[in-house]
């Protein structure tokens, strides 16, 4: 999808998470943030029509070479729109509650087990300060990676294809949660729908120096 670019939908209702995220958390969330991250980009890509050819995830790929005047809001809102539509689809109800076949080898090789990943994870996550996110991506020699951006940087900017992400801003908890960030972590494994992050694993080529390489 290129400029003017449009909401996501989510795929599902907005209470199809709860009890671990609310209705009214996912309404705010998807509805307002999501939609001024979006809102935002466009109109920061308005008057370049130069770059209307290019998906959110290109500009943030490059965002060097940008016109200077368009950098900040294209990472900020152009983070913001992919950094929530990957959260929305990692989501999503069903699917398997654990990794398989390539991901569960290349995350017990990179991490030593699933648990081993999710404390990795979750201490990346709780101690971002501030606002931002946790992120397991493949790095570009297709390995796992797992850290933490601020803000909504997103791991695109540093040659990362994120494949597993939890936002941690108060407005992704608080009215649930308040303060309590390391229990809205624990409750969102819950979410993790892992064959759409094995899908992504597959489509960000992650593994494939192990197959290829010497
Ligand atoms: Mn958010």
């Amino acid at each position: 999808m290129s400029h003017p670019f449009q909401l996501p939908d989510l795929g599902y209702d907005h209470d199809a998470l709860e009890p671990h995220i609310d209705a009214r958390t996912m309404e705010i969330h998807h509805g307002k943030h999501h939609q001024a991250y979006t809102n935002k980009l466009n109109g920061a890509l308005e008057s370049h029509s130069e770059l209307h050819g290019y998906t959110a995830e290109q500009l943030l790929m490059a965002l060097g070479p940008l016109p200077e005047d368009i950098q900040g809001a294209v990472r900020n809102n152009g983070g913001g729109y992919v950094n929530h539509k990957l959260f929305w689809e990692v989501m999503t109800p069903g699917g398997a509650e654990a990794p398989s076949g390539d991901l569960a080898t290349a995350i017990d090789g990179a991490f030593g087990s699933l648990d081993a990943f999710k404390s990795k994870f979750v201490a990346a996550a709780g101690a971002q300060f501030g606002s931002g996110w946790g992120w397991l991506c493949v790095d570009p020699f297709g390995d796992l990676a797992c850290f933490s951006t601020p803000n909504q940087d997103s791991p695109l900017m540093t040659g990362h294809t994120p494949i597993l992400g939890v936002d941690v801003w108060e407005h992704a908890y608080y009215l649930n949660y308040q303060n309590r960030r390391p229990d809205y972590l624990d409750a969102w494994w819950n979410l993790v729908n892992w064959d759409v992050v094995g899908a992504k694993f597959a489509e960000a080529g992650g593994g494939w120096i192990h197959t290829y390489g010497g």
